[in-house]
C-alpha cells in the first residue's frame, strides 16, 4: 500500500513536470477568414496575436482565389515566415489550410499578404509572443 501511493505521487510529480515544460500544452487554434463576409478583399481578422505551437486556420469565405504567403523581409524570421506560408490559392468556400507557427519561432511580427489581392491590399500581420 504504502509503495503504491510512493509510485502514483512519482506519476502525479511527472505528469506535473511535463504539462509545466510543454508549451504547446495549451496550443490553440486561430481561424482566418480569407474574404469579408461582405465580399471585401480583406482577412478577417488582419491581426493576429499568436503564441509558438499555435496554429493559424486559413478558410477560403468571400471573393477568391486567396491564399497566405508571408513575407520574409517583412518578418521577424525568414525561414520561419517561409514555413508558414500558403502559396496554393483556394477558391472554393469553406476549403482552408493550417499554418503552424513553430516552436522555435522567433517574437515578432510577420508579415502577410494574399498573392492576387495583395495591391488591392490584402494582407496582414501575425505577431508572435
Ligand atoms: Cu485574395
Amino acid at each position: 500500500m504504502k509503495s503504491w501511493l510512493k509510485i502514483a505521487g512519482c506519476m502525479l510529480a511527472a505528469a506535473v513536470l511535463v504539462a509545466a515544460t510543454d508549451n504547446t500544452a495549451g496550443a490553440k487554434e486561430i481561424e482566418v477568414k480569407m474574404g469579408a463576409d461582405t465580399g471585401q478583399l480583406v482577412y478577417v481578422p488582419k491581426k493576429i496575436e499568436a503564441a509558438p505551437g499555435d496554429t493559424i486556420k486559413w478558410t477560403m469565405n468571400k471573393a477568391g482565389p486567396h491564399n497566405a504567403v508571408f513575407e520574409g523581409p517583412k518578418s521577424a524570421d525568414p525561414a520561419v515566415a517561409k514555413s508558414m506560408s500558403q502559396t496554393k490559392l483556394l477558391n472554393k468556400p469553406k476549403d482552408s489550410y493550417i499554418s503552424t507557427i513553430p516552436a522555435n519561432a522567433k517574437p515578432g511580427d510577420y508579415a502577410f499578404n494574399c498573392t492576387p489581392h495583395k495591391s488591392a491590399g490584402m494582407g496582414g500581420v501575425l505577431t508572435v509572443k
